[in-house]
Formats: structure tokens, C-alpha cells, sequence
């Protein structure tokens, strides 16, 4: 297979025309590119070492008295059933949608009908799902979908969109189109709308506002938070617009995405570890709160991915001292089964730990996993460059998605709350509550996602069972009667749970082909090494040659 990025970026003088049509996508045929006596070679290796492992686990897993049952120890497993199982459960979601809400922005599966966010659709499921049919093999409903984006979706309109939002999903959604599809109306879409987008960046540090208008492209700051901008949306961008520029040969775009960092640099935090609010005009932090959940979470994240994406040593040295950040001190253990979990601090570095964790924060096994190893197997990864450190933050990894898994696995629905309360007195049983105000489901993505990750790099089956316990557990309460689809949840300590009448566009975009592509025995499907999932799912190509690259260093006195 094929993910190479072309040699012949095109120059910055014919970058306006040429660029959007010269710069072949090169991962339209992904299934493809390997012979199939590679692929039995490279299955049949992988049934053994996934025997080996699954042996190894099983006596592991009894010495510690962590019981798997024995049903799923010894019934045989079709993965391809399984796989295909998840694919249903996204045609039955399309489907709904289709019938009910076709070109909306927000599907109401429950009451059966949409709306658009602004005064013209801006394509939040449908651009959200593109590339998740093209890897599930649904051509007849990517069709129809590539026909609405070519001939509905138009961003010129007076309407303010989220910065971040409309970053990682739409201009997400359209490149990773492109890049999977190779057709060129995806990135002339991609194009208008980063132009559009580009506009928020104009503050007076270069921090992005937290909205833009898409017709006049001005930014406009928060109505909130005095105006400041969340770190997690300012920082991830970053992806998306070095994407854009490497397409279109437009430096500007790689220039404005990286300037957010060197802004933050330029704050010298300790330990890596940043305020959840940035001042657009500052350029400086804002409060005191600190934690990996909302507003903070994919900050994180792009550090590591953008320096998988690119290769830029500044991106690495910044997370490896974030992680250092994480497990110095934000890590605590749950009483009384030690949970491993991710704190928050809410009043500054050397504040108090709030048990808290927002399921959002379950990124971070993944994330743990793909910075230890670089995409690679960990076995792999073993043999190349390997410090006790890098073994540390894939072992954090693995506890952290456990960790995410139990808060699925010990509710009544079997489906985690958006937030819970780790308990640290030794005179409860439980390792942790959820409140009745945070008890809802949103069908989010992270621990799926983490579990993917895991499996891809480790072949260990619990992650695979894992997922599909948690997809078991999401067919059960959030599949609907009829034809509507699948909805979120409000409470996911009732049975049967009130359902709330939602369905997020992430749903299809990152939890369905997360579990999709765990359930997938083809490992040369976007491998970690040549891929680089943006925070929305959206798979874009390592590039391995790119004409940018950083324009600034590190602030030096970091004291
Ligand atoms: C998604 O839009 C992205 O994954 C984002 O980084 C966090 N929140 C949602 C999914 O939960």
C-alpha cells in the first residue's frame, strides 16, 4: 500500500491553481496496495502473535484475580461479524438520517427531524461522516453524500461559526475526504473554507478568536470567559490548516497554525501543563484551572500529533514535558480498586488534586500509546530507540484506557457518564460516583478510540472485547425502534436510560470507525505510521516530505 505524500509539491507562485489540482491525494485506494500473499504472510503472523499474547494475558489476568468470563475466554470470535455489525449500526443511523433530516446540521432521532446550526447548512453529519463510508466500503451512500457537498454545501454565509468546531469537522471531514477519495471537489471546498476560517487568526498575538464569521471572515471573541479562547480549540488547528498549506502550497496557513504555539510557548508554564483559557490579544493565559477534559484535552494531543504529522522536534520536546507534567502531578489512584486516573487542578499548579475526570480526558490512552511508540507496534518500538520513559507512558496509557473501560463496565447501561468522581475515602466502596447533572451519554469516542490505538499497537484481544462489550452495551440502550437510528442519553444510571433526543455527528465520524477499525483484521487499513488521525477521526497522511516547516524555537529561560 501506498501513503507516500507526492515529491512534486507545487511552488508558491502557481500555488493558486495548480496546487488544488497537481497535488494528487494518495489515499484513495488504500484497500488496494497490498498483495494478498503479503497480507496471508502478515494475518497469519498476526493470528499467531495474537494467540501468543491472548495466552499470555489470560494467565496474567487470573493471577490478578481480574476476571474475564469464561465465555468469552473460550467462544470463538468472528471479528468480521462483529465489524460488520458496527457497519449496520452506521447504515442505521444514515439511514434515519436521510430519511429524517437529510442536509441538516443536527439530527433529532427521537421527534424525527434536523435543523442547520446557521441560516444555510454547513454540513455537520454530512461532511462529519465522508470518510467513515469510504472506509466502511458504502459507495452508494458516499455518492449521494459527495452530491450534496458538491452541489448544496456553500460557506458564504453571514454566520459565526466555532472556530474549533468547524476546524476539525468540516475542514477535517473535507481533506480527509479528499485525501482518501482523490477528488478534487473536496479540497476546492477545503480551500474556500479555510480562507473563510483563516480570519479568526487575525488578533493582536495570533491566538484564533473562539468564533469567525464565514462571510466577512472576521474573528469575534468569546461572548464568554472574558472574551479568551479556549487552549484545546486554539491548539487544535493545527493539523487541519499544515494539511491545507502542504496541499495548496499556501505558507500562510502553516504560519498562522504554528504561531499558536510559539505564543504559548512564549508563557513558559511549568511542567507543560497549561490554563484552560488563552487571551486572543495577550497571548496570555487566563485563570488557573488545569486539566486534560474540555477545554484542555486535545492541546495535548496535537503536540504529539503534529510532530508525527511533520516531524518537528519543537512539537516532541513540548509534549514529552507535558507528559512528564501529567504524571508528576496530575496522576492519583482510585480507592479502593486503584484506578489509575487524571486528575484536575482547579486552582493552579500547586493547588489541590480534584478527583474529577471528564470522559473526554480518555484520549489519553491512545495518545499515551502513540507517543511511546510513534504509530509502531510496541514490540517493535522495543527494538528501536526505547527509555524507561517511553515504557512508562505506554504503561499509563494501557492503565488509563482500563481505567475508561471501568467507567463503562461498572454502570448499569454498561455506557459511561460524560463526567465522574473518582473517590479517594477509604470508607467507600465504590471507586467512583457520578453525579446525577453528569450523568448523561453523548456516544463519545475517546475510550473506543484509545482502544483502537491499543490494539493496533499491542494485538492484545482485551481491547477488541472491550469495544465490543461497549458497543453491546450501545445497541442495547442507544439503537432506537424503527427506523430513526440511535440517539444520546440522558441518564446512564437508569435502565432502560431516558433517552435525550440527539444525535451527535461524532458519532458517526469517530465512535463508529473507531470500533470499525478495531474490529478490523486488516492491519494495513491507515496504518499509525503513515496516518494521523485529527481529534475528530478525520485520517490525514503523515507528511514525509513537505516544503514548511517550524518557523520558531523555544523560548530558552524556561525558569
Ligand atoms: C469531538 O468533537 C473531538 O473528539 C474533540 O476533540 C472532543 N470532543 C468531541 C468528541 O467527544
Amino acid at each position: 500500500m501506498s501513503f507516500s505524500v507526492p515529491r512534486n509539491v507545487p511552488s508558491l507562485d502557481k500555488r493558486a491553481q495548480d496546487a488544488l489540482y497537481k497535488d494528487k491525494p494518495f489515499g484513495h485506494n488504500y484497500r488496494q496496495g497490498v498483495s494478498s500473499a503479503g497480507k496471508q504472510r502478515r494475518r497469519t503472523g498476526l493470528i499467531l502473535s495474537a494467540l501468543f499474547i491472548a495466552v499470555l494475558y489470560f494467565v496474567y489476568q487470573f493471577g490478578r484475580g481480574h476476571k474475564l468470563s469464561t465465555k468469552e475466554s473460550s467462544e470463538a470470535v468472528s471479528w468480521p461479524e462483529r465489524q460488520d455489525a458496527v457497519r449496520d449500526a452506521f447504515k442505521r443511523s444514515w439511514t434515519g438520517y436521510k430519511k429524517y433530516a437529510w442536509g441538516m446540521d443536527e439530527y433529532k432521532p427521537i421527534s424525527k427531524w434536523g435543523r442547520n446550526m446557521g441560516p444555510k447548512p454547513l454540513g455537520w453529519i454530512i461532511v462529519d461522516s465522508l470518510d467513515t463510508m469510504k472506509i466502511m466500503g458504502l459507495d452508494h451512500e458516499f455518492k449521494e453524500a459527495r452530491n450534496w457537498v458538491a452541489k448544496e454545501l456553500d460557506y458564504d454565509m453571514d454566520y459565526e461559526v466555532n472556530t474549533f468546531e468547524t476546524s476539525i469537522r468540516m475542514l477535517g471531514g473535507l481533506l480527509s475526504a479528499y485525501y482518501l477519495s482523490g477528488d478534487k471537489m473536496f479540497l476546492e471546498k477545503a480551500t474556500d473554507l479555510g480562507e473563510r476560517l483563516s480570519g479568526a487568526f487575525d488578533s493582536k498575538s495570533g491566538i484564533p478568536y473562539a468564533s469567525v464569521n464565514l462571510h466577512t471572515g472576521r474573528g469575534k471573541p468569546s461572548h464568554t470567559d472574558q472574551g479568551a479562547s479556549s487552549t484545546a480549540e486554539a491548539a487544535t488547528v493545527q493539523l487541519e490548516f499544515k494539511y491545507l498549506a502542504h496541499l495548496t502550497g499556501k505558507e500562510e496557513y502553516w504560519t498562522m497554525a504554528e504561531r499558536v504555539f510559539e505564543v504559548i510557548d512564549s508563557n513558559k508554564v511549568p511542567h507543560g501543563l497549561v490554563p484552560i483559557y488563552i487571551n486572543p490579544e495577550l497571548g496570555r493565559f487566563q485563570g488557573s484551572i488545569i486539566r486534560l477534559g474540555s477545554r484542555g484535552d486535545s492541546y495535548y494531543e496535537y503536540l504529539i500529533k503534529q510532530y508525527i504529522q511533520t516531524g518537528e522536534p519543537v512539537y516532541k520536546e513540548m509534549y514529552d514535558e507535558a507528559v512528564e507534567g501529567i504524571k508528576d502531578r496530575l496522576l492519583d489512584y482510585s480507592v479502593p480498586g486503584k484506578l489509575t486516573y487524571i486528575a484536575e487542578l482547579n486552582h493552579g499548579i500547586n493547588g489541590p488534586l480534584s478527583p474529577k475526570m471528564d470522559h473526554l480526558v480518555c484520549f489519553a490512552g491512545g495518545m499515551l500509546a502513540l507517543g511511546a511508540t510513534r504509530g509502531h507496534e510496541l514490540s517493535k518500538a522495543r527494538k528501536m530507540q526505547w527509555t524507561t520513559s517511553q515504557e512508562a507512558d505506554f504503561q499509563l496509557g494501557r492503565e488509563i484506557a482500563r481505567t475508561c473501560y471501568e467507567m463503562y463496565a461498572r454502570t448499569p447501561t454498561g455506557l459511561a457518564a460524560e463526567i465522574v468522581f473518582f473517590n479517594t475515602d477509604k470508607d467507600v466502596s465504590e471507586d467512583f460516583r457520578i453525579k446525577t447533572f453528569d450523568a448523561h451519554n453523548l456516544q463519545r469516542p475517546e475510550t473506543v478510540e484509545s482502544l483502537f490505538v491499543l490494539w493496533r499497537l499491542t494485538h492484545n484481544p482485551i481491547y477488541r472485547e472491550w469495544g465490543w462489550k461497549i458497543f453491546e452495551a450501545f445497541e442495547k440502550y442507544t439503537k432506537l425502534e424503527g427506523d430513526a437510528g440511535y440517539t444520546s442519553l440522558d441518564n446512564v444510571k437508569e435502565v432502560p436510560p431516558p433517552k435525550r433526543d440527539n444525535m451527535e455527528s461524532f458519532w458517526l465520524s469517530e465512535t463508529l470507525k473507531y470500533l470499525y477499525l478495531l474490529f478490523d483484521d486488516d492491519e494495513d487499513v491507515l496504518p499509525l505510521t503513515e496516518v494521523v488521525f485529527n481529534t475528530e477521526a478525520h485520517p490525514f497522511p503523515v507528511l514525509k516530505e513537505t516544503k514548511f516547516s517550524t518557523g520558531w524555537s523555544r523560548a530558552n529561560d524556561r525558569s
